[in-house]
């Protein structure tokens, strides 16, 4: 069944992946199980109780309390699966990376129709936004001021991420509930105005050739459908090579001499030489 469903799920890319697969399996095993076993039953109670063999209906019904007790099994069954599973699972998703872990810190932010990605840079920290900066040059409305933001990388739509390092991404929105999906990582959050919600997960594959999309999975706007973007794994030597090259261009350039000593000796030399021959 792992097979026969696998072949339908997009790639696996993540650490968590496989986990997340095995309960997508489960699941689809009780509901095949659920979707015969009640489909026998109806057609058993179609034949059963048809109005040529039963009688008129009366208002005693039932008098053993089997359906109390049946009822009864149904609440506790459910409350196993939700104390039992559900908050386990929830809990362990939530939970940030260990500390040891030194997580890749990202921030995401979904605008119409966008996804906004922001970098902090070698110094590791994010420089400041200011709503008040916000415009078509400055989508994150970062603060040119502070000297935390002067190396931080941003990029549209492109999400550039280091194998086998674990990565919080922290997800947010400028407008509406957008929902930042990325099929490959089987994660899938909404990106809500107001929240920063950290978003877990460990990439442990090069994307290499293939496109892994980041989707939109919440219908934000009548531009939802193009609000698409792309997620690049690269091995960790590729990804500081890019980053580096990266915060050098938005560095200013060392300031330098616009003509070097020794050509400017030289020019001197030939304006003397060209000065000379005229005169001759
Ligand atoms: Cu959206």
């Amino acid at each position: 069944m792992q097979g026969l469903i696998g072949k339908y799920l997009p790639e696996n890319a993540a650490a968590h992946g496989p986990q997340l697969d095995h309960m997508t399996m489960i699941v689809h095993w009780l509901m095949l199980v659920l979707f015969v076993g009640w489909g026998a039953y109806f057609i058993y109670v179609l034949f059963r109780f048809r109005s040529g063999r039963t009688e008129q209906a009366d208002y005693q019904g039932v008098k053993s309390h089997y359906s109390t007790y049946a009822e009864v099994g149904v609440a506790v069954f459910e409350a196993v699966l939700l104390v039992g599973f559900a908050i386990p699972a929830w809990a362990a998703w939530v939970s940030p990376h260990p500390e040891d872990a030194d997580p890749f810190m990202v921030r995401v932010v979904g605008e119409q129709f966008a996804w906004n990605v922001h970098y902090p840079g070698p110094d590791g920290i994010f420089g400041a936004r200011e709503i008040d900066l916000v415009s078509s040059s400055n989508a994150l409305g970062l603060d040119p001021d502070d000297p935390a933001g002067a190396d931080d990388v941003t990029t549209i739509n492109q999400l550039r991420l280091p194998v086998d390092r674990p990565v919080t991404v922290l997800l947010s929105s400028k407008d509406v509930i957008h929902s930042f999906a990325l099929p490959v990582m089987r994660v899938k959050q909404d990106a809500v105005p107001g929240m920063e919600v950290a978003v877990r997960f460990t990439p442990v594959k090069v994307s290499g050739d293939e496109r892994w999309e980041i989707g939109c999975a919440q219908l934000c706007g009548l531009g939802h459908y193009r609000m698409r973007g792309f997620l690049t794994i690269l091995s960790p030597d590729e990804f500081q090579q890019w980053i580096d090259g990266e915060v050098a261009k938005r560095m200013p350039p060392e300031p330098e001499p616009t003509v070097a000593p020794e050509e400017a000796a030289a020019a001197d030399e030939a304006a003397a030489e060209a000065l000379e021959t005229a005169e001759s």
